[in-house]
């Protein structure tokens, strides 16, 4: 904010008089009192950035996300699962959407984010990388990955950008049911036969450490945290989300008599937490950096879904265009008449 650099040029970030450092010094001074910042606002050129990036890889997670789910809605055991699954895997859909709305707000194009993941440049969620390979795995995902997703996503409800902290709301009421229907798969197999039982405690025993990871790395090698959290962006940081997350975890495991494949995890009285064991961040950063099992197959799936989806938008363009075009020969023919 203040600076003794030898600096006479009035329009340098640097000096005292520059016009952005006065708008930034105003724009702090919102975020310290925790005023949300709408897209029409000035911000400076970092925060932009931090939100795009951070939007869009949300956006792009929860549209990749629909994937490993999406393969088990033909297979689901029930009529009634199969109703639930495909309504939530919409609802990820749903997300997306609204995220990639919020993005748009900060002056990038919906092509430019979606180029980005196609060509590989943008990263979406580790988790999704993961193969679903039983329908204990459709309970799993409900009951982790949307239960991770969620004590990561209500401290965004509060988020400093305006149009994300709202989306995140509608989101969370969302994912909070997601992660209700998935623990009732869960529960339905470990109240059923052996073998179902036993079905719920194989899933657990893969995606537990993958959850773990979904948080991103250690607050010590997080390059984002210090200025998100700066910014008002990120409230709570990654190892921090992870712990309560373990926490409450640990006695829904116990509910359903199901055991967390981690030897090192115990109470820790205190520190008033669960000690858990170490997570496999060579995995993870190869999960991350595209050699996780199911990334190929994941960008396939994405790739061209988008590309038969191509004939769909073409028309409601051309359908759009028409209308409008309508308009404004019937708007000209009044204005003659
Ligand atoms: N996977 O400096 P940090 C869902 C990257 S939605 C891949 O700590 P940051 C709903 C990170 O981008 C799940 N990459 O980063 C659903 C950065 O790389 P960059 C998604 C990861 O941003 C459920 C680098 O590592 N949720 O599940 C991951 O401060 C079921 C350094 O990391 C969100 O996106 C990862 N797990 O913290 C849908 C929530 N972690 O960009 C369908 C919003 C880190 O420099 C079915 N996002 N990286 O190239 C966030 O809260 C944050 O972005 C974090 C990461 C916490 C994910």
């Amino acid at each position: 904010m203040y600076t003794q650099a030898i600096d006479t040029d009035p329009t340098s970030r640097n000096s005292p008089t520059s016009h952005a450092s006065v708008a930034e010094d105003v724009f702090l001074a919102r975020i310290a009192q925790d005023e949300k910042i709408e897209p029409q606002d000035w911000m400076p050129e970092a925060y932009r950035k931090t939100l795009v990036r951070q939007i869009s890889q949300h956006a792009h997670s929860e549209v990749v996300g629909m994937l490993p789910e999406g393969g088990w809605i033909t297979r689901a055991p029930s009529l009634r699962r199969k109703e639930i699954l495909l309504a939530k895997v919409q609802d990820e859909g749903g997300h997306g959407l609204y995220l990639y709305s919020a993005a748009e707000t900060l002056g990038v194009s919906r092509e430019q984010l979606i180029d980005a993941l196609h060509s590989g440049k943008a990263k979406y969620s580790s988790i999704f990388n993961y193969e679903t390979k039983t329908w204990a795995d459709i309970g799993t995902i409900g009951w982790l990955v949307d239960g991770a997703a969620i004590m990561n996503q209500v401290p965004l409800c509060r988020c400093s950008y305006g149009p994300y902290a709202r989306a995140m709301i509608r989101i969370c009421k969302e994912e909070s049911f997601h992660q209700r229907q998935g623990f009732d798969i869960v529960r339905a197999l470990c109240e059923g036969t052996p073998e179902q039982k036993a079905m719920a405690q194989e899933s657990l025993n893969r995606w537990w450490w993958p959850t773990l990871m979904m948080f991103g790395p250690h607050d010590s090698d997080s390059t984002h945290t210090g200025q998100a959290s700066a910014y008002g962006i990120k409230r709570i940081s990654n190892d921090d989300l992870r712990q309560k997350f373990v926490d409450v975890t640990v006695a829904q495991a116990e509910f359903l008599g199901l055991s967390i494949p981690d030897p090192a995890l115990r109470w820790n009285a205190e520190r008033g937490h669960y000690d858990f064991g170490k997570i496999d961040w060579d995995e993870f950063w190869r999960v991350v950096n595209g050699q996780g099992p199911c990334n190929e197959a994941r960008m396939h799936d994405r790739i061209s879904a988008f590309e038969e989806g191509r004939w769909v938008r073409d028309a409601a363009s051309a359908h759009a265009a028409k209308r409008a075009a309508r308009a404004v020969a019937r708007a000209g023919a009044l204005e003659a008449a």
